[in-house]
C-alpha cells in the first residue's frame, strides 16, 4: 500500500548539509521512498499521515557495534574505579577474554536473549540499520554463533543488520603465536563463514595489544580473495599507520582514529575511506587525545559516528548521546552529528540504498518531536522519537 507522511519538516540529508525542506512530505510504495520534497508536489496516497509539523529524518544507522555478546564487565568497571589497571584486570582473567569466555559458553538463543535489550535500546532511538561485529568468539564455532545470532536479530525485529567478521580482534587462549592465529583466521574461519553467507565485511583490531599492520594486511588479502569489503579499528590507542593501510586496501572505513596522523588523513581522503568516530569509547576510556577532526574536514574525509556498543570500552546503546558526545568532546557541529548517523554512516557501510530521504531509497524514517534539528544533539538522556518507520511500516 502507498503511504504519505505530510505536514512535516524534512531533513533529507540530500546534498551537503541536512537538506532541509520546510512543509514537506514523504511518499512510500512497497517499502521504498517514491517522493521526498515540498508538500505541494506530493503524490496522493491511499493512506496519509499528518505529522503535525514534526521533523522527519532518515532512520539512524549505527555503523560500528559489537552488540552480540554474553555477560558484561560491570565488575571490571568497578575494579577500575577502585584503581585497578587494565593489565591487572586482564591478568585476573578480565578484558576481552572474559567476554570471550561468556560468549563461548552461550548458545545462539542465549546470545539473542542477551543482545535483544541492546538492540531494542537502539530501536527506541530510531535506528533502522545496525552493523554488528563478531570478535568475542575467536573460534570458528563461536564466531559462527555470534554472526548467526546477529543475522537472526534482524529477523526478530524490524531492523536491517549487516555483519562484520572481526576474528582478528584478540588472541584466543588456544594460540600463543599471533601469526599462527592470523593464518587460522584467513585460511579456516573467514572462508568457512563467508561461504555460509554470514559475512558482509571484514574488520581487524590494528593495535599493539591487537594485530600488527602486516597481520592485518594478510586478513585484508584474504577478504579480497573472497570479494568482501574491509574496515579497520585503527589508531585508537597508538599510531601504527593502520588508517593508511586500510586506505591502501580501499577500506570502506577506518574507525576510532584518535592517534591518526596527517599521512593517514591524506591516504583516507584519496581512497574515499570514511572516518568513523566513536565518542563513547573515547569518553569511557578517559582517552585524552582527540581525533583530528579539523584536519579530516580540511582534507574532505567523510565523517560518520557510531556507538561502538561493546562491554569493555563503550557500553553505550544511545546514538543520541553519542551525537551529544561528538559535539561536546570532538566539537562536531549539529549537522556533522546528524549526517554522521545517517548519510555518512551509510557510506561507511558501502550502502547507497539508505541514509537519505530520496526516491529509490528504503523508506526508513525517524519522526521526531523537536522544534529544530539541534535538539537531537543538545539534550542528554532524553529521547524525542515520536515514531520509527522501517521499510514503510
Ligand atoms: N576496540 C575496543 O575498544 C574494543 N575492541 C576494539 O577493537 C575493546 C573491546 C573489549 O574490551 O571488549
Ligand atoms: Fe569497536
Amino acid at each position: 500500500m502507498n503511504r504519505l507522511w505530510h505536514n512535516a519538516r524534512l531533513m533529507t540529508l540530500e546534498g551537503r548539509g541536512l537538506g532541509i525542506i520546510e512543509d514537506g512530505a514523504v511518499a512510500c510504495e512497497g517499502g521504498i521512498i517514491t517522493y521526498a520534497g515540498p508538500r505541494a508536489g506530493a503524490p496522493s496516497a491511499a493512506e496519509t499521515i499528518d505529522c503535525e509539523g514534526r521533523w522527519i529524518s532518515p532512520g539512524l544507522i549505527d555503523c560500528h557495534t559489537h552488540l552480540v555478546y554474553a555477560g558484561n564487565r560491570a565488575r571490571e568497571f568497578e575494579l577500575q574505579l577502585e584503581g585497578a589497571s587494565y593489565e591487572e584486570i586482564a591478568r585476573a582473567g578480565g578484558g576481552i577474554v572474559s567476554t570471550m569466555k561468556a560468549t563461548r559458553a552461550a548458545s545462539e538463543d542465549d546470545l539473542i536473549a542477551a543482545s535483544l535489550p541492546r538492540l531494542d535500546a537502539l530501536i527506541a532511538e530510531g535506528v533502522t540499520t545496525v552493523e554488528i561485529k563478531s570478535g568475542y568468539g575467536l573460534s570458528l564455532d563461536a564466531e559462527r554463533r555470534q554472526l548467526r545470532a546477529a543475522r537472526r536479530l534482524g529477523a526478530e525485529r524490524d531492523m536491517a543488520v549487516t555483519t562484520t567478521f572481526l576474528g582478528a580482534h584478540a588472541l584466543p587462549p588456544e594460540f600463543t603465536d599471533r601469526d599462527a592465529y592470523v593464518a587460522h583466521v584467513c585460511d579456516v574461519m573467514l572462508p568457512a563463514l563467508a561461504t555460509e553467507g554470514l559475512v558482509d565485511a571484514v574488520d581487524a583490531f590494528c593495535e599493539g595489544i591487537g594485530f600488527s599492520p602486516d597481520q592485518v594486511a594478510r586478513v585484508f588479502e584474504a577478504a579480497r580473495t573472497l570479494g568482501l569489503p574491509v574496515k579497520l579499528h585503527a589508531e585508537q590507542l597508538s599510531d601504527l599507520g593502520g588508517a593508511a593501510l586500510a586506505a591502501r586496501h580501499g577500506a570502506l572505513s577506518a574507525d576510532h582514529l584518535e592517534h591518526l596522523n596527517e599521512t593517514g588523513i591524506a591516504a583516507m581522503a584519496a581512497s574515499g575511506t570514511v572516518a568513523v568516530l566513536l565518542p563513547g569509547a573515547f569518553y569511557f576510556t578517559h582517552e585524552e587525545k582527540r581525533p583530528p577532526v579539523a584536519a579530516l574536514l580540511v582534507h574532505g574525509v567523510p565523517i560518520a559516528l557510531a556507538t561502538d556498543c561493546n562491554p569493555g570500552t563503550s557500553p553505550l546503546t544511545s546514538p543520541l548521546l553519542a551525537m551529544n558526545m561528538a559535539a561536546t568532546l570532538f566539537r562536531l557541529t549539529v549537522d556533522e552529528c546528524i549526517t554522521g548517523f545517517t548519510r555518512e554512516a551509510a557510506r561507511a557501510l558501502g550502502r547507497s540504498d539508505i541514509g537519505t530521504l530520496a526516491p529509490g531509497k528504503a523508506c526508513d524514517l525517524a519522526i521526531w518531536d523537536i522544534g529544530e534539528p539541534a535538539e537531537l544533539v543538545y539534550r542528554m538522556g532524553f529521547n524525542p522519537l515520536h515514531a520509527r518507520i522501517w521499510r514503510g511500516q
